[in-house]
């Protein structure tokens, strides 16, 4: 039975774990799902590489460009920027955004560099705040067992192991932790039913918060 939505804003609920966590799957299967039950949802993923900043990101991981890390550091931000005033429009008129890597991506994987941690979470500061974190956690060394990474700057083992560390830093009250070395139907159902929990307590209209 669909509920009703309206009255409301939207959620904005992020998935966020490492490189072949299952993250990308999960989150389209998760928007399909909420869209069968009625619920006003879109897909979104970071970095959006469709912009001029985003075609900059593109070009560093694909190795095709070299930028300081401080740079990418920025640019990866200012990505996240560029789309915020659209995001809040879109949430302020009740449609869920289903994120694919957000300001947690920027600084578990900047940090992994070496880059002082409150110096990576400066340029995350004032962005809208997520209602929901959904980690899908898996080691490191599991990850790459799935069929081996791509090509891009990030997809090696070592700099994974960091990356994890880092993210284990960044939990908070938002944040659920999935076991992503379950079978994908039972992430699939996790993931569903905290989304709807999430989305049902948004009609309490609690605001959006940075
Ligand atoms: P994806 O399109 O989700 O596969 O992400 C591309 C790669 O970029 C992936 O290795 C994760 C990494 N990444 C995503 N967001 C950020 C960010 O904000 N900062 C940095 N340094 N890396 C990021
Ligand atoms: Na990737
Ligand atoms: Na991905």
């Amino acid at each position: 039975e669909n509920c009703h939505w309206d009255n409301s804003r939207g959620s904005l609920i992020v998935l966020e774990g490492l490189d072949r966590s299952g993250k990308t799957s999960q989150s389209n299967s998760l928007v399909s799902f909420l869209k069968g039950k009625g619920v006003p949802v879109e897909a979104w993923h970071f970095p959006d590489r469709s912009t001029t900043v985003g075609g900059m990101i593109s070009s560093y991981l694909a190795n095709k460009s070299q930028l300081d890390d401080r740079t990418i550091h920025l640019l990866f931000s200012a990505n996240r920027w560029e789309k915020s005033s659209l995001m809040e429009t879109k949430l302020k008129s009740g449609v869920t955004l289903v994120v694919d890597r957000y300001s947690y991506s920027g600084v578990a994987f900047s940090a992994a560099k070496g880059l002082d941690i409150q110096w990576c979470k400066a340029p995350e500061e004032g962005l809208i705040a997520p209602d929901l974190v959904l980690y899908l956690d898996i080691p490191p060394e599991k990850a790459a067992e799935r069929g081996g990474y791509g090509s891009e700057r990030y997809e090696h083992l070592d700099f994974q192991q960091k990356v994890a560390s880092h993210y284990t830093n960044l939990h908070d009250h938002t944040w659920k932790v999935i076991d992503a070395c379950q079978p994908a139907e039972d992430i699939e159902k996790q993931l569903r039913e905290l989304a709807l929990e999430c989305i049902s307590s948004r009609r309490d209209g609690k605001p959006l918060s940075r």
